[in-house]
C-alpha cells in the first residue's frame, strides 16, 4: 500500500514524526489502497516560511522569462510521466481512462503551458497626462502578491489545482497548496515534477489533511499566507472568507452550482441530446459546470426525454482501466449517501424517476465501491429539494416550458450563477438568453469548451472573482502604478 505524505520545501516530509494519518479506499471496489501523513500546525507553518523563504530567494530573482522556462520544464515532465498522472487521477477518482486521458490529465499541462506563454506576452498599460506641475508618464507594473493558499476539491483534483498554481506560480509567487483529503495523489506527483526540473525549493508545498481543525484551516488561517485561492462548496468558501478576513486577505473563490440547460425546439436534437447528456453525467456528475435542472420546449420534450433516456440506459460501468467502461463511481461512499438522500427525496417529494433512482448490480466484484445509477427525473414540484440544492451527481430533472422569458426566471430562480447552456438555431434567440442567464458563463450549443484565455468565475453565491488569462493576473498579482513626472 502506497503512502503519501506532505512535500515542504523540496523535501518529502518523513514518515512518522507523531503524525495522524488517514487511509484512502478505492471508489471502484472499496479496497485500501493508501496511508496519508496528515499534516499538522507545525507543518503548514513550515510549509509557508518555505514558500516565504523563496520569494526571498532565486525565485523572487528570476526574471518573468526564466519563470517561464520552468513552467513549461513542468508541462513538458506531466507530458513524460503522463501514464503516472492518469494512474494517479484514476485511483484517487475511479473515473474511466478516456477521461483522464483525453481531458483531465492534458489540461494539467496545459495550464503551465498556458499559463507560462501570457507571461512573455503581457503588456501592462501606460499613461501620460499634461498637468499644472508638468507632463507626467504613469506607468502599470506587476509584482506576485506573495505567498498564496490553494485549496482545491475532489472532483478534478489536477486540473483544478493546476488551474490555481501555473497562474499563480507564472506571475511570480509561491504556492502552499492542500488538495482534497479524498484526492491527494495527483499534487504529490506534482511535487516530484517539480523537483525533477529544478523548481527552488519552497516554491511549490503540498500539506494534506482535511479542512476544519487541520491542514485547510491551518493554511487559511495562517498569516503568513497573502491570499487564499479556492473551489469548493459554498459553505466551504464562507468559513475561508471569515478565515481571510483576519489580515484583510484577498480571496478567489470558484463554488458551487445548480446549472441549467435550456434547449428550445428548433434545436439540432441530436447535438443537444449529446450535449446535456455530457453536461448532466460527465465525471458521474461531479463537475461543477455540469447541467441538473433542464428546460425542453414543449413540442420536443417527450421526445428529448426518451432519447437522453436512452443514452443513459447504455452506459457502461467498469474499472477505470477497462477500456469499454464509459461510468465510472462517484467519489466516496459518503458522497453517495447524500447522492442517495436525494434520489430518495426526489421520490417522496413528487417526482416521476425516467430511469435510474438506486444503486446498479456492479458484480461482487465492484459492490463496495461508491456505485450509483445514472437518473433522470421528471415532474418534480416547484419547490423540490433537487431543483434547488447542489446535488453533485449523475442525475438531472427535466421540466417542459412555453414561454423564453418564463424559463429565464426559472433557470435565475437559484442563489447560484456559475454555468448554463442554452441549445437553439435562432441566433438571436441565442445572444438574447445567454445574455439574460445569471451566469458566469452561457454555452450555446455546447458545454464545457474552454478557452483559457477568457475569465472563468461565478455570480451569485457561485464565487467571487474571476480566473483565466490576464483575468488571473488581477488576483495572483499586485498592480502598482507608477507616476513619473517628466
Ligand atoms: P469542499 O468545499 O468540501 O472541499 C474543498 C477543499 O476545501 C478540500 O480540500 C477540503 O479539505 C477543504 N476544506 C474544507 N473545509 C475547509 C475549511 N473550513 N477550511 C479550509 N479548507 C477546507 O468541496 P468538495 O466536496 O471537495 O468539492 C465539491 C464542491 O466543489 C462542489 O460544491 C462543487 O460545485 C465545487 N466546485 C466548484 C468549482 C467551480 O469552478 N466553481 C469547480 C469544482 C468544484
Ligand atoms: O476548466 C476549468 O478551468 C475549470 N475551472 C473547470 C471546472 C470544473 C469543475 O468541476
Amino acid at each position: 500500500m502506497q503512502t503519501i505524505t506532505s512535500f515542504i520545501g523540496n523535501e518529502s516530509v518523513p514518515v512518522g514524526g507523531g503524525r495522524k494519518t488517514f487511509t484512502l479506499r478505492s471508489p471502484v471496489d472499496g479496497a485500501l489502497t493508501a496511508t496519508v501523513q496528515e499534516a499538522n500546525e507545525a507543518d503548514v507553518d513550515a510549509a509557508v516560511r518555505a514558500a516565504r523563504a523563496a520569494l526571498k530567494g532565486p525565485w523572487g530573482k528570476m526574471s518573468a522569462a526564466e519563470r517561464a522556462k520552468l513552467l513549461d520544464a513542468v508541462a513538458a515532465e506531466i507530458h513524460r510521466r503522463f501514464e503516472d498522472f492518469v494512474q494517479a487521477e484514476m485511483a484517487d477518482t475511479g473515473q474511466p481512462r478516456h477521461t483522464m486521458e483525453k481531458g483531465f490529465v492534458p489540461r494539467g499541462a496545459e495550464n503551465f503551458e498556458f499559463f507560462a506563454g501570457l507571461m512573455k506576452t503581457l503588456s501592462t498599460e501606460a499613461f501620460e497626462m499634461s498637468t499644472a506641475g508638468g507632463p507626467v508618464l504613469n506607468y502599470q507594473i506587476r509584482r506576485p502578491k506573495g505567498v498564496i493558499g490553494v485549496i482545491s476539491p475532489w472532483n478534478a483534483p489536477l486540473l483544478l489545482m493546476t488551474w490555481k498554481v501555473a497562474p499563480a506560480l507564472a506571475a511570480g509567487n509561491t504556492v502552499v497548496v492542500k488538495p482534497s483529503e479524498q484526492t491527494p495523489r495527483s499534487a504529490t506527483l506534482l511535487a516530484e515534477v517539480m523537483q525533477k526540473v529544478g523548481v527552488p525549493a519552497g516554491v511549490y508545498n503540498v500539506v494534506h489533511g482535511f479542512g476544519p481543525g487541520s491542514a485547510g484551516e491551518f493554511v487559511t488561517r495562517h498569516r503568513g499566507v497573502d491570499a487564499i485561492t479556492f473551489t469548493g462548496e459554498t459553505v466551504t468558501g464562507t468559513a475561508i472568507m471569515k478565515a481571510a478576513a483576519d489580515g484583510v486577505r484577498d480571496v478567489s473563490f470558484e463554488l458551487g452550482g445548480k446549472n441549467s440547460a435550456v434547449v428550445f425546439a428548433d434545436a439540432d436534437l441530436d447535438e443537444a441530446v449529446e450535449g446535456v447528456f455530457r453536461s448532466a453525467f460527465l465525471n458521474t456528475g461531479q463537475v461543477c459546470l455540469g447541467t441538473e435542472r433542464v428546460f425542453v420546449e414543449r413540442p420536443i420534450f417527450e421526445a428529448f426525454r426518451d432519447r437522453l433516456a436512452a443514452r443513459v440506459k447504455a452506459v457502461r460501468y467498469g474499472r477505470p482501466t477497462d477500456p469499454g467502461t464509459t461510468f465510472g463511481p462517484l467519489n466516496s461512499l459518503e458522497h453517495r449517501e447524500k447522492v442517495l438522500g436525494y434520489y430518495k427525496k426526489a421520490v417522496e417529494q413528487g417526482a416521476t424517476v425516467v430511469t435510474g433512482g438506486g444503486i446498479p448490480d456492479v458484480g461482487p466484484e465492484l459492490a463496495g465501491g461508491a456505485w450509483v445509477e445514472p437518473t433522470i427525473w421528471t415532474d418534480a414540484p416547484d419547490d423540490a429539494a433537487i431543483l434547488h440544492e447542489e446535488i453533485f451527481g449523475p442525475c438531472c430533472h427535466l421540466a417542459p416550458f412555453d414561454d423564453e422569458a418564463a424559463v429565464v426566471e426559472r433557470v435565475n430562480d437559484t442563489p447560484y450563477g456559475l454555468a448554463s447552456s442554452v441549445w437553439t438555431r435562432d441566433l438571436q434567440r441565442a445572444h438574447r438568453v445567454a445574455a439574460a442567464i445569471e451566469v458566469g458563463i452561457c454555452w450555446v450549443n455546447s458545454w464545457f469548451l474552454r478557452d483559457l484565455r477568457t475569465a472563468f468565475g461565478g455570480a451569485k453565491q457561485s464565487g467571487i472573482g474571476r480566473e483565466g488569462g490576464v483575468h488571473s493576473l488581477e488576483f495572483y498579482t499586485e498592480s502598482k502604478n507608477i507616476c513619473l513626472r517628466l
